[in-house]
């Protein structure tokens, strides 16, 4: 007999009913993340994209500067969780990028996931390490996670420059992957003066003049957050793109015909939402609106899980929440705003419409 054959289970136990398969999952969760928060981080996917052939363990563990065991483990395991291919031709083992890898988890790639990667590893990871005094104290955890005050949330989310940039590069990856879907959700082409409150990197600010001909944008954000989008993610070249510094909660909003507020609701108690929305209310011209991007809630909480997975991030890391579509319709009626619509795109981010009469 040869020796394969002798490894041939003889017997199969059948899978017994009692087994909590979806529990042993959950336990287990964050093993499949932190696996691919370290392959990403040592640049197994970027050696491999770098390459013209499947790589072994052994040429990939050297590219990477990592012991040949630990990497031989790391990449059976990518290739468990189906985001590495396993070649073996005579006996010889190699590995290759899937599609998926190639495309979102590779860093130069215009769809990369690899900024969100980093921050989920190096911040949000850390955060949730203090989910149970989060959920006891009601209230974000800065403090124990990084021992910085968390009076001021976006000088604790801003604790340095290097942090400052990282959380730009997480907020902007997302939208190479979902930003055309939530600026086309409505019909926008009406509103040719736009302002990005919040605006951050300028991702979806490049995301409505490429979908809107006729529109200019102007990023509102913090001085400190205009400084950094003009050095490292929006060139001046575009000449339909401008920035306004600021402060949304004290200084005057410029005019414009629609507001865009994209994931600034859910950083927020519903207080600081009205009194945000009422100042937008102010300063927006009549027949106007403003475009409320977030995850939203099923109207009676029941899910999408990751949206209350986010929740539960908003509560760690934020003084806010995600909300429902009728909780987003109740901050805007607060505010003024009427003729309030919704629009699920089917992917990670929503869209909600209100409109100031004309
Ligand atoms: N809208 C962007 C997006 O969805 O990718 C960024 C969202 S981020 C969660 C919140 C943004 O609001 C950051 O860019 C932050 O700098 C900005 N921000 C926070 N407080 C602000 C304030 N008081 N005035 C102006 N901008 C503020
Ligand atoms: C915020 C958005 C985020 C503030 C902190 C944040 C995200 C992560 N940390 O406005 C993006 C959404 N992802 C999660 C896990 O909530």
């Amino acid at each position: 007999m040869a020796d394969s054959e002798k490894m041939v289970p003889t017997k199969v136990l059948p899978t017994a009913d009692v087994y909590p398969k979806r529990i042993m999952e959950y336990i287990e969760g964050f093993l499949i993340s932190k696996t691919l928060f370290t392959s990403c981080e040592l640049g197994v996917f970027d050696v491999l994209l770098g390459s013209e052939r499947s790589l072994s363990a052994e040429e990939i563990s050297q590219a990477v500067g990592a012991s040949l065991d630990g990497t031989e483990r790391l990449l059976a395991a990518c290739t468990g969780m189906q985001i590495l291919n396993r070649h073996q031709v005579d006996g010889k083992v190699s590995y290759s990028n899937t599609e998926q890898a190639r495309l979102f988890l590779t860093r130069s790639s215009p769809l990369s996931l690899y900024q969100s990667i980093h921050y989920h590893s190096k911040t949000i990871y850390l955060c949730w390490h203090y989910l149970t005094d989060a959920v006891r104290e009601g209230r974000n955890q800065y403090e124990k996670a990084f021992g910085v005050s968390s009076g001021d949330l976006f000088e604790a989310i801003y604790r340095s420059d290097v942090e400052m940039v990282k959380f730009m590069q997480l907020m902007h990856s997302i939208w190479n992957i979902c930003g055309k879907d939530v600026v086309t959700a409505f019909d926008l082409s009406p509103f040719k003066v736009i302002c990005d409150l919040g605006g951050c990197s300028g991702a979806l600010a490049k995301h409505c003049t490429s979908a809107y001909p006729e529109c200019t944008v102007t990023i509102f954000d913090l001085p400190k957050v205009v400084h950094m989008s003009k050095k490292h993610f929006i060139k001046e070249d575009d000449q339909r793109i401008s920035f306004h510094e600021g402060d949304f909660f004290k200084d005057s909003l410029p005019e414009a015909e629609l507001y865009i507020l994209a994931r600034i609701l859910h950083d927020w108690t519903d207080e600081r939402c009205v009194e945000l929305l009422q100042r937008i209310y102010k300063a927006c011209k009549p027949g106007g609106a403003v475009l409320v991007v977030e995850a939203l809630l099923n109207k009676d909480g029941s899910g999408p899980l990751t949206t209350q997975l986010y929740s539960l991030n908003m509560l760690v890391q934020t003084e806010g929440r995600e909300r429902t579509d009728v909780q987003y319709a109740a901050l805007l009626t607060a505010a003024g705003f009427t003729n309030i619509r919704h629009c699920l795109t089917g992917k990670i981010y929503d869209a909600v419409l209100g409109h100031k009469k004309a």
